[in-house]
C-alpha cells in the first residue's frame, strides 16, 4: 500500500519488471517505425505537403498580396466587398490571413499548377481547405509556399484553425476551382 513506505529502501532500483520492458520495446520500435515511414507518407499517403518556407516582412507580404489583387480582380465576392482574384495559371498567389479574415477570394483554373503564397499580417493562423482537409499553420513573418495543382471544379472553404481571438470562428476564406479557360461566372449573392 502506497501510504506506507515501501519495506525495501532501495525500491528505485529493482528489476523493471519483464512485461513492462516489453511494452516499453513495442512503444520505442513502434515510434523508430513512424518517424521513419513519414518519408514513405510523403510521396505515397498525400498527407505530407510539399512546402517551403521564407522570411518575410509582414508589411512586404501585404504589398505584395494587394498589387497582386490590384492586377487580377475579376469581380466582388457576393456583397461581401472581398475581389475575386483570378490569377493567370503557373503564376505566383497570394493570400494573407489577418485578424479575422482570409483575403482575397481566389479563382484558380482546375488542372493549372500555381504557387500559392500564405501568410499572416499579424499572429498565428490556421489554413484548413475544407472539405478537402488540407492544413497548414500560418505564421507572421514566414512566407509559406506551396505548388498546388487544383483537380476538382468546386468551392473550398479556408477555416481558420488556430484559435486567434474572439472573432476566430468568423474567420473563413474561400477559393473558388472552375474549369480552365471558362470566364468567371457572374457574381453570385451572398458570400
Ligand atoms: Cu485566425
Amino acid at each position: 500500500m502506497a501510504i506506507h513506505p515501501p519495506k525495501n529502501r532501495l525500491w528505485w532500483n529493482e528489476p523493471v519488471e519483464r512485461g513492462e520492458i516489453v511494452w516499453i520495446a513495442i512503444a520505442f520500435l513502434w515510434g523508430v517505425f513512424m518517424f521513419l515511414f513519414m518519408i514513405w507518407w510523403h510521396f505515397t499517403g498525400t498527407q505530407n505537403l510539399s512546402n517551403e518556407a521564407y522570411r518575410i516582412d509582414p508589411d512586404v507580404f501585404a504589398e505584395r498580396t494587394e498589387a497582386f489583387a490590384d492586377q487580377h480582380t475579376v469581380r466582388e465576392e457576393g456583397d461581401t466587398g472581398f475581389p475575386v482574384v483570378r490569377p493567370p495559371p503557373g503564376s505566383d498567389v497570394y493570400m494573407y490571413a489577418r485578424l479575422w479574415e482570409w483575403w482575397p477570394v481566389l479563382e484558380l483554373e482546375r488542372g493549372q499548377t500555381y504557387r500559392l503564397h500564405l501568410s499572416s499580417l499579424d499572429w498565428q493562423h490556421g489554413f484548413s481547405l475544407q472539405p478537402v482537409n488540407i492544413n497548414v499553420q500560418v505564421h507572421p513573418g514566414y512566407d509559406m509556399v506551396m505548388t498546388v495543382t487544383p483537380d476538382r471544379v468546386g468551392e473550398y472553404s479556408v477555416v481558420c484553425n488556430e484559435y486567434c481571438g474572439i472573432g476566430h470562428h468568423t474567420m473563413v476564406g474561400k477559393i473558388h476551382v472552375v474549369e480552365p479557360g471558362q470566364p468567371a461566372p457572374a457574381a453570385e449573392s451572398g458570400g
